[in-house]
Formats: C-alpha cells, sequence, structure tokens
C-alpha cells in the first residue's frame, strides 16, 4: 500500500443519529451500524467516517463533546465501538472519527473548570473577555466584538458568575478552545493518540480552519440587514493554522501509516488548499471546501439563487487545475449539514430521480480526487417535505429562524423557502432501510420523521434491483479501483459554457476517458471530438447508450479510448 493509498479509496459518511437504531429508543447506534455493515462493504466502500459518538449533550447532534475519551451510552460502549471497528477491518475497510476540536461541549471537565473563576487554572483554555470598555456587561452593544453566531444570534455569551463573556462560533453549548494555549494544544494531541492507538485510521477535522483566531479578536464587518458583524476574517484560516497542522502532523500523525486526515475548511481557497494539502508540508491528506455547496447561496442568505452548470463547473474547474500539481482534491455533492444532492441538482421527480441520482454520483466520482457517499445518497434520497418550522429539529435551522423572523423582521414563509431547499434536517431524516414501518430504521419512534417515500426508496429495494442507484454506484466505486486513469489522470474540462452538458477526459499516459452528463431534462446532442468515434462505453446510468452523442434527460455516459 502506497503512503497515497487515498487516492484511489471510496469514502462514505455516516450520521449515526440517523443511520440505523438497534435498541429501540428511536436514535440510531453502534449496534445498529455493526448490523449493516455489508451493505458498506457491498457498496465498494474503502473508508468509513464516523460523525461523532462521544458523550455529548446533543445540543448541535453530537458536535458539542463532553468527553473525548468514551463514547456516547445512547450510542453504546466503547467495546461495541471495538467490536465495530474489528467488523470494519475484517471486512478490509477503515474508519475514521470525527475530530471537534474548535470548540467543546460547555458541559466538557474543561470548561466547567475554565468557567468556575477567573483564576482557574484553566480559564485560558476558552476565549474569556471582559466587557467593551465603557459599558456594562450585559447591555446591548457590550459584547467584546460584534460576531454572530453561525447559529443564529451574538458569538458571545456573558457568564454572571465572572462578569465576562466566553466566545462560541456556533451555539453557547459549544464554547471555543484557545488553541493559542499549548496545554490545550497537547491535550488534543494525546486525545488523538489515544484514538489512533485504539486502532481507528485517521480523522475527518471539524472546522479546523477555525482553531486559529486573530488576536486581538478584530470586530467583524457588518452588513446590511444583519445586527451582527460577519467575523470571519478574525478566525477563517488565522495566522497560526499552519503551525498547528504542523505540530499536530508531528505529535500524532508522523511515523503512523495508512492514515488519512482530512479538515473541513468553510471558506478555504484553492491557493490555500494547495497548503494545506502539500504532502511536502505533513498539514493534511485533504480539505473540505465549500464553493460548490454555496453556488446557490448571495449576499442575501434568505434569497435562494439559482444553480447555474456553467457556474458549477467554473468551480470544480478552478479546483481541478488549482490541485492538479500539488495537493489532492475531495469530492462530495452532500453530508450531514447540506440538502439531498439529488434534489438539490438534479430531479427528484419520480421520472428523473434514479436517472438523475446515477448522473450525478458519475459525474462526481470522475473527478480527480477523493469521493465522499453521505449515507442515503446511494439509494437517491430526496429532501423531506417540510411544511412548518415545527418539524425542524437542527439547532441551526431554529437558531437562524429566529433571528431571521424575530430580529431581523423577516417573514416566516420567505425563511421557510430556504430551510426547506437547504435545511440541514434534509440529510437527517432517517436511512430507509426497507417497507416496513418508520422504514426499518427503528422499532421505537424515529428521533426525527422519516422521509413518506421510504416505502419506495429504501435498501432491501436497491439491493435487489440490478439497476438501482447502490449497484450503480458499486460499479462507480470498481471503476475507481480498477481504471488507474480515474485515480490519477489529468482533467480537462470541455464545453465550459455549456448549459446542460457537464463533460470533461481525464487522461493517464494512452488512457483516455470522456465523461458527460446531461444535467437537464431535455435530450441534448453533445459536440464531441471526432477521435471519440467507436470509443469504447464503460458505463451509462440509461438502458440505451446515446446515438450519435445525443444524450436522453439525465443520462450520464463514461468512453474509454487507448
Ligand atoms: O460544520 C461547519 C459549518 O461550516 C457548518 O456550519 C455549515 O456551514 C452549515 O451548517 C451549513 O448550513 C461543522 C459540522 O459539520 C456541523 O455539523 C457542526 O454543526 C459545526 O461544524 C459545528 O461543530
Amino acid at each position: 500500500m502506497t503512503d497515497l493509498w487515498w487516492k484511489s479509496a471510496v469514502v462514505y459518511q455516516i450520521y449515526p443519529r440517523s443511520f440505523a437504531d438497534a435498541d429501540g429508543d428511536g436514535m440510531g447506534d453502534l449496534r445498529g451500524i455493526i448490523d449493516h455493515l455489508d451493505h458498506l462493504s457491498g457498496l465498494g466502500v474503502d473508508v468509513i467516517w464516523l460523525s461523532p459518538v462521544y458523550p455529548s449533550p446533543q445540543d448541535d447532534n453530537g458536535y458539542d463533546i463532553s468527553d473525548y475519551q468514551n463514547i456516547e451510552p445512547v450510542f453504546g460502549t466503547l467495546e461495541i465501538f471495538d467490536e465495530l471497528l474489528a467488523g470494519v477491518h475484517a471486512r478490509g475497510m477503515k474508519l475514521i472519527m470525527d475530530l471537534v476540536v474548535n470548540h467543546s461541549s460547555d458541559e466538557h471537565p474543561w470548561f466547567l473548570e475554565s468557567r468556575s473563576g477567573k483564576d482557574s487554572p484553566k480559564r485560558d483554555w476558552y476565549w474569556w473577555q471582559p466587557a467593551r470598555e465603557g459599558l456594562e456587561p450585559g447591555t446591548p452593544g457590550a459584547e467584546p466584538t460584534n460576531w454572530g453566531s453561525v447559529f443564529g444570534g451574538s458569538a458571545w455569551e456573558l457568564d454572571e458568575k465572572t462578569g465576562e463573556y466566553y466566545l462560541h462560533l456556533f451555539s453557547k453549548k459549544q464554547p471555543d478552545l484557545n488553541w493559542e494555549n499549548p496545554a490545550v494544544r497537547h491535550a488534543v494531541y494525546e486525545m488523538m493518540n489515544w484514538w489512533l492507538d485504539r486502532g481507528i485510521d485517521g480523522f475527518r477535522m471539524d472546522v479546523i480552519n477555525m482553531i486559529s483566531k486573530v488576536v486581538p479578536l478584530p470586530d467583524g464587518r457588518l452588513t446590511a440587514g444583519s445586527p451582527y458583524g460577519d467575523g470571519s476574517a478574525g478566525f477563517i484560516n488565522g495566522p497560526r493554522l499552519h503551525e498547528y497542522l504542523q505540530e499536530m502532523h508531528r505529535e500524532v500523525f508522523a511515523g503512523r501509516d495508512a492514515m488519512l486526515t482530512v479538515g473541513e475548511m468553510p471558506g478555504v481557497t484553492v491557493d490555500e488548499a494547495k497548503l494545506f494539502t502539500d504532502p511536502h508540508r505533513h498539514e493534511v491528506d485533504m480539505v473540505f471546501q465549500f464553493d460548490h455547496v454555496w453556488a446557490d447561496r448571495g449576499d442575501d442568505p434568505w434569497l435562494l439563487m439559482p444553480l447555474r452548470l456553467t457556474n458549477l463547473k467554473a468551480i470544480f474547474n478552478r479546483w481541478q487545475a488549482g490541485l492538479a500539481e500539488v495537493g489532492w482534491n475531495s469530492l462530495y455533492w452532500n453530508n450531514h449539514d447540506q440538502p439531498r444532492a439529488v434534489s438539490r441538482y438534479g430531479d427528484d421527480s419520480p421520472a428523473h430521480r434514479v436517472a438523475s441520482a446515477k448522473m450525478l454520483g458519475t459525474v462526481l466520482h470522475l473527478h480527480r480526487g477523493t469521493p465522499y457517499i453521505y449515507q442515503g445518497e446511494e439509494l437517491g434520497m430526496t429532501n423531506y417535505p417540510f411544511s412548518s418550522i415545527d418539524e425542524f429539529r437542527d439547532i441551526e435551522a431554529l437558531g437562524q429562524y429566529a433571528q431571521a423572523v424575530e430580529l431581523e423582521g423577516r417573514s416566516p414563509e420567505e425563511v421557510l423557502t430556504v430551510l426547506r431547499a437547504r435545511g440541514r434536517d434534509n440529510a437527517r431524516t432517517p436511512m430507509q432501510w426497507n417497507a416496513s414501518a418508520h422504514a426499518g430504521f427503528t422499532a421505537g419512534t424515529p428521533w426525527l420523521a422519516v422521509n413518506p417515500n421510504y416505502p419506495e426508496i429504501n435498501a432491501e429495494a436497491a439491493h435487489a434491483d440490478p439497476d438501482s442507484v447502490y449497484h450503480y454506484y458499486r460499479k462507480l466505486a470498481d471503476l475507481r479501483h480498477t481504471e488507474p486513469a480515474v485515480v490519477d489522470g489529468d482533467f480537462t474540462m470541455l464545453l465550459p459554457n455549456h448549459e446542460q452538458l457537464y463533460a470533461y477526459t481525464r487522461r493517464l499516459n494512452d488512457t483516455e476517458l470522456l465523461v458527460i452528463g446531461n444535467f437537464s431534462g431535455d435530450s441534448v446532442r453533445a459536440e464531441v471530438d471526432e477521435a471519440w468515434t467507436g470509443a469504447e462505453l464503460l458505463l451509462t446510468n440509461l438502458p440505451t447508450p446515446p446515438e450519435d452523442w445525443a444524450l436522453a434527460p439525465w443520462q450520464a455516459v463514461i468512453y474509454k479510448r487507448s
């Protein structure tokens, strides 16, 4: 196995709370995952990324951790975790865990100690600051900076006991750790080593480009319509980020084989990503960038911008070109924070759902980079038909809704329209296993409603149908494992200005692949170089191959010549 083994790997993300419930409490658990491992090995998955399973008050569904070295009792125990890890390894797969260390839970002993008083030995493990000069703590505008939190409201919470504020970029139950303090960093490294010694194969690092802040923390730019400043210049890609990641690499990963590290980095640029993922710099193997999932977002967060295919292609092309020589891309359409891929980029109506889900898989997986599948994507699962805010459970949806409607005076319908299209709970409805009650997810009452389309869209039906999205994704994984041009080939975008077709080639030595996806419900003829006449059709998502390069609605094709 070479050092860069993850170039030919397919990663599958599990959101444990919504994957499979073995004990009937309505919440997914580790036993549920163990029960379904064959679904993943059957799909050709190489690596499983497990969203957080640590003890947590679940304010942000586990992204608020109160003990980094144990398992949330709702999910299981360390013994069951070891059993899961053994089951994953026995099937030749690897397991990476979520590392959430920009912040902890406010119920973590570190924070309890830190908030106990100004002279606590852990006081500077978090970001404590007095009120703005000349203002009384708790009065309007007295927060140390004008930053808004990602989940709505101020990013500062006043602690009555000491009269100081603590920083929380996310919920007030997620205080930011102070990475300036070496003791914090070393405690994190020790914890990471403990998990790796237990046998896990790496980490997905939550908002890792936010751990270094500009000191002193600066006010953010104010934008029309919001009472809070945009503090991102003070915490995205901060001045000491590279130093911290290199230190982490030295202290944790150096000398360990066959690890995978992926840094989640909202707002990362191509140039920065090139540095983060240059293997010689020893930072991370790849990053999650956000440009393509923010492509339907304008300056006004409550306006849905139309998705233009030309724009989407320009974004991917920029990333493919930027990391062609140095660094490596991760490839994803969706995850637990994004709406369902087929509903956002495809067509989830009964007529086109299956074809467009397969088309999206084709276009994504054939890029240069490591593809990530989010649970249910391999079934073509769709967004949920939310009819009111009461159906949402996500702290982000609820917090942003409150700020927009109560503080900014937006109309509930305007805000709901965007949450329906983009809300994170779309991805978090339970996994649909079969056509029995609650889609076979639980014998109890699911914590979030199951999508009513489960009698038709479920894993059991997909396993039985050779033409399902599931079996098609298996073919995409097989291609990555058997065709070197998929892994290492150069990428060239074709037809950049075409509004319906996504087309590119991959070339490795004498082998060239041509990939075309029709992102529309029309039949569209592709202008293709004559050299492709007579090329071998490796894969298409419809029963009939195109004739004379006329692609049927949502058709995808992969041709090969050498
Ligand atoms: O997400 C970080 C992040 O940038 C999200 O806030 C994302 O932009 C937004 O939710 C899109 O709507 C990570 C985790 O993936 C997310 O689940 C956590 O809530 C967040 O960090 C805090 O840990």
